[in-house]
């Protein structure tokens, strides 16, 4: 628990793999934290088991505290430098490449429901006008890889205010292109690094990494960070996710 800050590459041995499965339950179940969030917050390789058992000894002790530590909402995600990005970037989503949608660009419109005072849809035109923020931050998926890219679009606070959203409701809820869904709690929504991305890497968002609109919250694990998002809705009631509804637990992340 030396570095807090700093990501870890998890590489995963074939027999380490059930290991790790146990070891995500027990995680889940003391303190709601995947492994993928451990390995984020210890800096650990979880690849040699000293490390995963000096990891597993420090989360019983540390646990209440890196859960506090957790919910300050202003915590920032590391930041990277250009050289520092990984090219080529990763895909990843529940199909595989040749399946990513097709979308029909000059008609998008980001439909937006809820707990909201205006509803009309978006275009990408206007989505644009919107002041922008930029970021080179790693997103961590669970699976057990991580990579580093430059992102750029709409802080979602600045969304929501411009909507007119009820900021003490409790979710933010996205529907997907591909039928992905998802979902994150307010605090995360408002936090300053989460953005509507537009582009990718100083280009508009290409087809693979979820054109022409996705969340990116370095602040989560990279299932919560969806793709091709057609719906953005404002809800008490937890809409969780693809991953979330299988059992990953909706927090995933610092
Ligand atoms: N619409 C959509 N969004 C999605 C997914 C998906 O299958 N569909 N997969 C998620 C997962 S598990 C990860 S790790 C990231 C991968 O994003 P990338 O392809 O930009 O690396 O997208 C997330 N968002
Ligand atoms: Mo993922």
């Amino acid at each position: 628990m030396s570095d807090k800050n700093k990501p870890s590459k998890i590489i995963l041995e074939p027999d380490q793999r059930k290991q790790l499965v146990n070891l995500e339950r027990r995680f889940l179940l003391r303190g709601g934290l995947t492994l993928g969030a451990v390995a984020m917050l210890s800096g650990c390789n979880l690849q040699d088991g000293d490390e995963v058992d000096r990891v597993l000894w420090a989360m019983s002790h540390w646990n209440d505290r890196v859960q506090a530590w957790l919910f300050r909402k202003d915590k920032l995600a590391q930041t990277y430098r250009e050289d520092q990005i990984t090219r080529p970037f990763r895909f990843n989503a529940f199909y595989p490449e040749y399946n990513v949608p097709d979308i029909d660009i000059p008609n998008y419109r980001l439909e937006v429901s809820g707990k909201v005072d205006k509803k009309a849809p978006w275009t990408l035109e206007q989505l644009q006008r919107l002041p922008q923020a930029g970021q080179i931050t790693r997103l961590i998926c669970i699976e057990g890889w991580s990579a580093i890219g430059q992102w750029r679009g709409i802080p979602l606070k600045t969304f929501l205010q411009h909507i007119g959203a009820d900021l003490t409701a409790k979710y933010v809820g996205f529907k997907c292109d591909d039928r992905y869904y998802s979902s994150i709690d307010m605090a995360t929504a408002l936090h300053p690094q989460t953005i509507l991305a537009l582009e990718f890497d100083h280009k508009p968002l290409p087809p693979d990494f979820g054109y022409p609109l996705r969340l990116r919250v370095p602040t989560k694990l990279g299932f919560k960070n969806a793709k091709h998002i057609a719906a953005l809705f404002v809800t008490d009631q937890n809409p969780g996710g693809y991953w979330e509804d299988q059992g990953y637990n909706d927090f995933s992340g610092i």
